[in-house]
């Protein structure tokens, strides 16, 4: 195998176009085919951002090994020790957030003060895991009998496996990087074919910071070529997977018949209530903010817009004028809110998906087609839909574009239930400055993530992310509780009566 160091180089990933490489064992390689893909700016695809290894099951093999090797010392460094070099890793993110937001702009299109966002949210992260190397809590508690103790304590799985999304590159990889690190397990990460370079800055960072060889492993690479071997692995005892429902089935399958651990952070349909009694100028800057941010393709985007029927028409207005407020463009670009879909295929499936909008009979009041104007890339047009029925289509599947849908209903009833009617139950979000109807919509929302007076995105690192449905599989990466994701519990008991006790036998 050749191996090389690191060859990345920060200013060239901002602007110029080069061979990038895996991380295996401490060492930047090829893949062994050789193979490699090309990963091109979603805003302008004649701008080259550079080549990634294709790789295929011996790579993934190859770092698996490595990994496994490395857990051997990972595991018995003191977790304050792996806290350390994790604060010495977000520091240097600190540093290079600029530098780093413009690369992910220019790799998978989202506008830079979005990609800062990203950046900081793998800050937060960092620094947060970081700190439970002092913690890492487990538990004292009585036992049932004399002189004998008992606590809990954590312990790390061994290899783990990270397959991670291309809408938040940096965010998402690190809120399954950095609580696996510091609860003690090594690692590998296959990150999205359409964001390979973000994953590789991110690993750089962790590898400049002092993280051992092999204790975080990268294989760019195809779901097919290189996630389904990190999948079928038997030395990988968790997949920590967040992206689609039909790749998440395929993952819980996979890792089924052997009973290995599964985490999966899959779609949403949100929906955000809007109450006759709420600041409609606030709840509609959530709106847009919500829906169009981001080009729409976060999990949490704003897809649907339940509105009472008292505020309707006031409600549409007001989102159609903020709508014309929008600049698409080049992210790196003064002034653009609003940048290019991710890829050529994901722009004809949001253009489809207005076309069944218009099909089904939803009224489509603005956008609804590619944008030309703002560059050669794959910009959609923020999309309103009105008068939606909530049974279409357009307001139960996962479009993950600029396109939203307004559902009129009657009170706060029906917009519960209809908020609830969907396979899916990621984010909520309801405004009203009524207290009881804010508790009742907090307590009857059917979502992992539900906000009062705030748009459905803006999670916070310290709190579990995750959904309810076909969301999820119960776990929640991100918050105290992914600490759980990547320990095993032991309960531990010490018995110094010197004598045979016999827990629950009557004497
Ligand atoms: C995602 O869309 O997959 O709450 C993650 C938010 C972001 C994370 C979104 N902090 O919208």
């Amino acid at each position: 195998m050749t191996t090389q160091t690191a060859p990345q180089n920060l200013s060239c990933a901002v602007t110029g176009s080069q061979d990038y490489l895996n991380y295996i064992g401490g060492k930047w390689v090829p893949a062994k085919s050789g193979k490699t893909f090309k990963n091109v700016n979603p805003a302008d695809p004649s701008d080259m951002v550079g080549t990634f290894p294709a790789s295929g099951e011996a790579d993934i093999q190859e770092a698996i090994l490595a990994a496994k090797k490395a857990f051997e010392q990972w595991r018995l460094v003191p977790a304050p020790k792996r806290g350390e070099i994790m604060f010495k890793a977000g520091n240097l993110l600190i540093e290079r957030k600029e530098e780093l937001a413009r690369a992910m702009t220019r790799e998978m299109g989202k506008v830079v003060a979005e990609t800062r966002g990203d950046v900081q949210e793998a800050i937060d992260m960092v620094f947060y895991a970081a700190g439970e190397g002092r913690r890492l809590f487990g538990e004292t508690t009585p036992s049932e009998l004399v002189n004998k103790f008992c606590m809990t304590v954590r312990q790390p799985l061994g290899v783990v496996g990270l397959i991670t999304p291309w809408n938040f590159p940096m965010a998402i990889p690190s809120w399954k990087i950095a609580p696996a690190l510091i609860c003690g397990n090594t690692m590998v990460l296959k990150p999205a074919s359409d964001t390979p370079l973000s994953s590789i800055l991110l690993v750089q960072i962790f590898e400049e910071a002092g993280v051992p060889p092999g204790v975080i492993n990268l294989v760019c690479g195809s779901g097919s070529e290189a996630g389904m071997p990190l999948m079928k692995s038997e030395n990988v005892k968790l997949i920590s997977f967040t992206g689609s429902c039909e790749v998440g089935r395929i993952v819980n399958e996979t890792c089924a018949p052997d009973f290995r651990h599964v985490t999966l952070e899959m779609g949403g349909k949100n929906a955000c209530i809007i109450m006759d009694d709420a600041n409609l100028e606030l709840a509609v800057e959530g709106v847009v903010w919500g829906a169009f941010g981001t080009s729409g393709q976060r999990c949490t985007a704003t897809s649907r817009v339940i509105v009472d029927r008292k505020v309707h028409a006031k409600v549409r207005e007001l989102i159609l004028t903020k709508m014309k407020t929008l600049k698409l463009g080049y992210g790196l670009n003064d002034g653009v809110n609003i940048g290019p879909v991710v890829n050529e295929a994901a722009m004809n499936k949001i253009l489809e998906y207005i076309e069944i909008g218009k099909a089904e009979g939803a009224d489509m009041l603005a956008g609804g087609s590619r944008e030309t104007t703002a560059g050669s890339g794959w910009f959609v047009q923020p999309t309103l839909f009105d008068n939606v029925k909530s049974t279409m289509r357009i307001a139960q599947e996962e479009i993950f574009g600029p396109v939203t849908a307004l559902i009129p209903v009657d009170g706060l009833k029906e917009a519960i239930q209809v908020a609830n009617a969907i396979d899916f139950g990621l984010s909520t979000a309801i405004y009203t400055k009524d207290v009881n109807q804010a508790f009742t919509a907090l307590r009857d929302l059917e979502s992992g993530l539900t906000y009062v007076n705030a748009p459905t995105i803006g999670a916070e690192v310290h709190l579990p992310f995750g959904g309810m449905k076909n969301t999820g599989n119960g776990h929640r990466d991100a918050g105290q509780t992914a600490l759980d994701t990547f320990c095993e519990w032991k309960s531990c008991f010490v018995d110094y009566s010197d004598s045979l006790q016999k827990a629950q036998i009557d004497d």
